[in-house]
């Protein structure tokens, strides 16, 4: 499928003051078109990061915090089984032991005899997908009360749980839910709710991770035992330490990178590059076969975000929480290792899925439709998603893939495209035809539902007929936001550095370059990804386009990104294609 190319607007002014700044020129007009007006905008230092005290209820929950660990309370961290949930996990457990330890000097004692005094205990459950979903239901209250604790502390999810904070509260268990999920029409009756994202939350970042949102309430509980006298600046326990799990989770949540975000990210990246960091992070990396030297955020969103994610989508998050919690080399390194398999295993399972997948969609078909819904009954459950995934990147339609759930149910779920809200589709669905989906929950671009098994016909066809009512048509053309082109000199060094020291991902694309090239060479390496090479107004350069086959005319328009190669000892600039437009 061709794409057709739209260079994204920008403020000329804005890109002109930071080219005077010393950036390249290139890439000051990309940053101007993400919205940077001022060079300062790009200095990550910590002391920029909004202050927690604007994030509504973080004061309660810090004192809740602090008035159970005084009371040395056991504290049960309730995860999710995605990479932020198992981050936030790790922030919680590692932050919050470090915070419960206080010095026995100024602890209040709680008993005649000092020593009958308990230290607070912090311990973590995550709930496994399948055979309790996500969130905190009554089922995983039930099961977490096993371990009496006084207190849940939900992380990454919890902001609708209705049922289950009432199955705590029945039983006599306080709940604080810290949660970054868009609030339903009900909230949960917890004791404290943390969430940027609840009404009258005046937090100006509203893309926080769950990792970031237990960072925060960390960093709030901290300030807070300073003013009960437990610590001073200088004898508080380090949460900076934590970042690199910070950046790895909101790296790997596909979060928008605003600046909040971008800070974080980077400092967790710098800590990363200069070998401090969780030992399961560094491990993480070695399977990963890359180098922590020049962490990038790619790494924590494509080599160490899978790893963790294959746990929760074919076994259990647990491994991965371990992994992030161990705190010797060779345990992190064995659960590391463990991790790797179980993505190799994920990779495998993927693969044969996606072939089945493109045996049932035609080009043609699609063509002249806006949806596409697939099932197989061998499916995985786990990995549903990413095919979705895969085929709406193909085919550019939003996309739903079902696997079997149980003898009578499917479990879909679903990617969409920009422009179409995939829950609020779902939800003209139930309108359109009550009681055909049994559950669905998400948000804009991705989704998830249960269906009856023997519903899926019936839902493909609603499901069209949803999209065909609330999405304009001009959607479904596939459009690719670049950057304009390059000077033959702009092929640089000096370009491609200064774009690596920036920090680039969702809501903060990568630079994507378009120029009209002529095709000198090209030929298949590996039989599937093309090589070539290009000729810019007389400037030859490498390029490859991975996973692509199809020849290329002699001239044409191409959208790619710059990369620097490391070619027989040599370093030369390539460009990774992604995009054609003939
Ligand atoms: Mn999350």
């Amino acid at each position: 499928m061709t794409a057709l190319f739209g260079d994204r607007p920008f403020d000329a002014a804005a890109a002109q003051r930071l080219a005077q700044s010393g950036l390249p020129a290139p890439l000051a007009r990309v940053l101007a078109a993400r919205g940077v007006t001022r060079y300062d905008e790009l200095d990550f230092a910590a002391r920029d990061l909004i202050p927690p005290s604007s994030l509504a209820h973080v004061g309660a929950a810090a004192c809740l915090l602090a008035d159970n660990i005084e009371q040395g309370k056991r504290l049960l961290i309730i995860a999710d089984y995605d990479c932020d949930g198992a981050t936030a996990c790790a922030v919680g457990v590692r932050g919050l032991r470090a915070l419960a330890a206080l010095p026995t000097a100024n602890a209040p004692a709680t008993a005649s005899d000092k020593t009958a005094r308990r230290r607070a205990c912090v311990d973590f459950l995550v709930p496994n997908r399948f055979e309790y979903g996500y969130g905190l239901t009554p089922e995983i209250v039930d099961l977490a009360a096993t371990r009496k604790p006084d207190l849940l502390i939900t992380v990454d999810n919890g902001i609708a749980s209705v049922d289950g904070v009432a199955r705590a509260t029945a039983l006599g268990i306080d709940v604080l839910i810290t949660d970054h999920h868009l609030p339903g029409r009900e909230l949960p009756a917890a004791r404290v709710i943390v969430n940027p994202n609840q009404d009258g939350c005046g937090f100006p970042s509203k893309h926080l991770a769950g990792v970031g949102v237990m960072f925060y309430v960390l960093l709030a509980l901290r300030a807070e035992q300073r003013r009960r006298g437990h610590w001073t600046e200088q004898t508080q326990p380090r949460l900076d330490h934590l970042l690199d799990l910070v950046a790895l989770g909101t790296v790997a949540d596909v979060v928008r990178l605003d600046r909040n975000n971008r800070i974080l990210v980077a400092e967790g990246l710098q800590r990363i590059r200069s070998g401090r960091m969780q030992p399961g992070i560094a491990t993480l990396f070695q399977v990963a076969g890359r180098d922590a030297r020049t962490a990038r955020a790619t790494d924590l969103g494509f080599a160490l975000g899978p790893r963790l994610n294959a746990a929760g989508r074919l076994t259990d998050m647990s491994l991965g929480i371990e992994c992030l919690l161990a705190d010797d080399t060779e345990r992190a390194l064995a659960l590391a290792r463990q991790l790797d398999q179980l993505n190799r295993d994920r990779r495998e399972i993927e693969a044969g899925m996606q072939f089945d997948a493109l045996l049932d969609v035609r080009e043609e078909d699609v063509a002249s439709r806006r949806t596409i819904a697939l099932f197989n009954e061998t499916w995985h459950p786990g990995v549903v998603g990413l095919v979705a995934a895969r085929i709406k990147e193909r085919f550019h339609r939003p996309t739903i893939a079902f696997a079997p759930a149980d003898g009578e149910r499917m479990r879909g779920s679903g990617r969409s495209i920009d422009g179409v809200h995939l829950r609020d589709t779902l939800d003209l669905v139930t309108k359109l035809q009550p009681a055909l989906i049994e559950k669905f929950g998400g948000h804009a671009m991705a989704a998830g539902l249960t269906l009856r098994a023997r519903d899926f016909a019936t839902f493909a066809d609603v499901f069209e007929q949803a999209a065909a009512a609330s999405s304009d048509p001009a959607l479904y053309q596939r459009t690719v936001a670049t950057d304009g082109p390059l000077a033959p000199d702009e092929l640089s060094f000096t370009l491609v550095d200064a774009i690596e020291r920036q920090i680039w991902g969702q809501g903060f694309a990568p630079p994507l370059f378009v120029n009209e090239f002529i095709v000198l060479e090209q030929r298949l390496v590996k039989d599937q990804h093309l090589k070539l090479t290009l000729d810019l107004r007389g400037r030859k350069v490498n390029a490859i386009w991975f996973r692509h086959t199809d020849t290329l005319p002699s001239q044409v328009q191409l959208a790619y990104r710059l990369q620097v190669d490391d070619f027989q000892g040599q370093r030369r600039v390539t460009l990774v294609i992604e995009h054609a437009s003939l």
